[in-house]
């Protein structure tokens, strides 16, 4: 690889879009157990690195869907804080109307088309976009976020498969955090299988990389878009990454004993936001004084989103057979 990430804007952008998804989703994490979040909330902290460091490289005509862990997808993309908070409150100014909450996030404007709660659901939707920007020759290319369980789903393998004969612009991302819930890879897949390179055997070109080293994963997303871009149909990279969480809510759940502490730990230490901080500060001329000043736009910016949420209104009884199918 040979592209570094000197560009400024970028560099402001991977770091703005990193602290915006932990610190939002801290706040959530926070706010949960007041219970007036009522919806299943997936959170994706310590699994910044990625979407940050595709936010500066997308444009709002370039088109992406993703998962039941959508937060930091929809953010990365460009959608509305503002909206996804009032979203998982399920008020009438969220981005689905407050029908969809924290796994029905979209914002078209930025071209953000959508997560379901179903596991593999939205990958054909992905490429299916994809096929729609070939026939009309738009510009723009459609990244499909995954999760590493997402790949035991049938339905990855055959829109994989004509993503690759229609040589379609597809990114699949996929942010492989080593578990579906509680189950680990290795109880899910033969020993030693390496996810990346069973996707290329099927005929779609896939590398892999440390979804936690941010300049590793600009750098290889840069490439492979860049790739895409020019017309050289779909591309797969799994970059290894890991949640702290909870699969599903606000807490830490390493009590459960599905995943132990030395793991856990390890991985900690080679979180995703420090590493890029120390990186800007000994190549670039960020310093310390920057961090605590973006920092502290985001906080404001967090503050606002909970205060919209929490001061809209509900959606309106009359309209609660509105947007179904009859
Ligand atoms: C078709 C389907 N099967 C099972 C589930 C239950 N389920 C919800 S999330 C999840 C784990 C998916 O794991 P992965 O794709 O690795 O995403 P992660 O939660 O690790 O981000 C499962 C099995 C579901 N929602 N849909
Ligand atoms: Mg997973």
């Amino acid at each position: 690889m040979t592209q570094l990430l000197n560009n400024e804007a970028h560099q402001l952008k991977v770091l703005k879009t990193l602290y915006l998804i932990r610190d939002l989703e801290e706040e959530i994490a926070k706010r949960y157990p007041e219970g007036k979040m009522r919806c299943p909330t997936h959170l994706s902290i310590g699994q910044e690195g990625v979407p940050s460091a595709l936010a500066p490289l997308l444009f709002s005509y370039d088109l992406a869907v993703s998962t039941h862990r959508a937060h930091a997808h929809y953010l990365a993309k460009g959608g509305c804080p503002k909206a996804m908070i009032a979203e998982i409150y399920g008020k009438a100014t969220g981005c689905s109307g407050g029908r969809g909450g924290s796994m029905h996030l979209i914002d078209e404007s930025v071209g953000f088309k959508g997560s379901t709660a179903i596991v593999g659901n939205t990958i054909p939707i992905g490429v299916g976009l994809a096929l729609s920007q070939q026939i009309k020759s738009e510009q723009g290319i459609s990244v499909v976020f995954v999760g590493d369980g997402a790949l035991e789903e049938g339905v990855f393998y055959e829109s994989a498969n004509f993503a690759a004969l229609k040589k379609l612009p597809v990114l699949f991302v996929c942010e492989n955090n080593l578990y579906s819930v509680y189950s680990p890879l290795k109880n899910r897949q033969p020993e030693g299988r390496k996810l990346y390179k069973m996707v290329e055997a099927i005929g779609i070109k896939s590398t892999h990389a440390d979804g936690n080293n941010v300049v590793e994963c600009y750098e290889i997303l840069q490439e492979k878009i860049n790739l895409i871009r020019a017309g050289s149909g779909p591309q797969f990279i799994e970059f290894d990454t890991y949640r702290w969480r909870e699969h599903c809510g606000p807490n830490y759940d390493n009590d459960l004993g599905y995943r132990t502490a030395q793991e856990f730990d390890n991985w900690k230490v080679r979180e995703p936001i420090a590493r890029y901080e120390n990186w800007l500060l000994e190549n670039t001329l960020f310093t310390q004084n920057h961090f605590s000043q973006i920092r502290g736009q985001v906080t404001g910016l967090v503050q606002e989103s909970f205060e919209f949420a929490e001061s809209s209104p509900f959606p309106d009884v009359s309209t609660v057979n509105d947007y179904i199918y009859r």
